[in-house]
């Protein structure tokens, strides 16, 4: 079969895990990074970093729209407290069946490698199409809309790879207050320096800002203008920063922000990458990011613990053809 690309973007790491490959950065999740998140296990005490689904609630996002429940059945006999004796005469039981509908990636989520992809000649015939991790093809692979989803790098192969692995708890918070901040490569070096943090091939870094807790605490009334002024983000514009990324082999990065990193908007007249830190992970190096996660509690027990690490399992919903998921991620620690 010919090779999807004849020449892969600057800094990209394309092919080196295979010709085929869809996971990227989750192929460095072994055997060995598992049993490095489990002897991290000390009490057996579980977290839970998922965001109830219905939060962040209010109407900031026009285009992600939370849980919407629905009972199967039909109009007449929906099967919400439904006697079966209406199908099954003599029956007893009572049913409770239902549906929703929702933005995948509403709330605690995973991004999938097809979440973002970019125009680059990547064939060399002069003229640049839409790719996306690896080279799999907008149209081709990333169907188009109503035509079954993402043929490849849909949200289902990180559920096949059965994500979990160490977990590495990173505190900007307690290093830098909730006030916003916009994290380059120094202040994320301090950040390990200070708290003697050894990052390792396979783990997962998890960036605890406050922002979930925020959201959290007032349960479905953001108040949009507070938001904008707390949280830490990565600025995806610096290069040490993103070479860090590359070099320190972590298998993916959550954050419980809303977008990880700030958001950048050309000025007029200018092409621009809005967010060049899902540029490099997502597209380039096949490294899965995920947003929304609540990690206040876990973090305050870790560094009630002078500890940072925990094992983290955390696979999305195998949906196939899904571009991102929502998750309930498990930190044990
Ligand atoms: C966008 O907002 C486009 O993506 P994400 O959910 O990854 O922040």
């Amino acid at each position: 079969m010919a090779k999807r690309w004849k020449h892969r973007p600057e800094g990209s790491n394309w092919g080196d895990f295979g010709d085929d490959d869809e996971i990227g950065r989750l192929n460095l999740i072994t055997p060995e990074s598992v049993r490095r998140g489990i002897a991290t296990v000390r009490e057996g005490l579980p977290f839970c970093l998922s965001l109830p689904l219905d939060l962040p609630g209010g109407g900031s996002d026009e285009n992600r729209f939370g849980p919407r429940l629905f009972a199967t059945g039909s109009h007449d006999h929906p099967h919400m407290n439904h006697a079966l004796d209406y199908e099954y005469p003599g029956a007893v039981d009572i049913l409770c069946d239902d549906a929703v509908t929702m933005a995948l990636q509403y709330s605690t989520q995973w991004d999938g490698l097809s979440h973002m992809g970019y125009r680059f000649d990547a064939d060399g015939d002069g003229s640049a199409e839409i790719v996306y991790y690896n080279g799999w093809r907008g149209g081709e692979d990333i169907r188009p809309h109503g035509e079954g989803g993402a043929r490849r790098l849909g949200i289902e192969t990180y559920a096949a790879a059965c994500v979990r692995t160490r977990g590495i708890l990173i505190d900007f918070r307690h290093h830098f207050g909730l006030d916003r901040r916009v994290i380059g490569f120094e202040d994320l070096m301090q950040v390990l320096a200070a708290d003697q943090i050894q990052v390792e091939a396979g783990d997962i870094l998890c960036l605890h800002s406050g922002y979930a807790q925020v959201i959290h605490d007032v349960a479905g009334e953001p108040d949009d203008q507070r938001l904008r002024k707390i949280g830490a983000e990565l600025d995806g514009s610096d290069d040490r920063l993103l070479q860090w990324i590359t070099d320190s082999n972590i298998a993916a990065i959550a954050s419980d922000t809303v977008a990880i990193e700030t958001f950048r908007r050309p000025s007029e007249g200018q092409k621009a990458v809005l967010m060049p830190l899902h540029q490099h992970c997502l597209f380039k190096r096949g490294l899965p990011l995920a947003e929304y996660w609540w990690l206040t509690l876990l973090a305050e027990s870790l560094r009630s613990r002078g500890r940072h690490s925990f094992l983290l399992t955390a696979p999305p919903l195998r949906l196939p053809g899904a571009v991102g998921s929502p998750v309930t991620p498990i930190a044990t620690i």
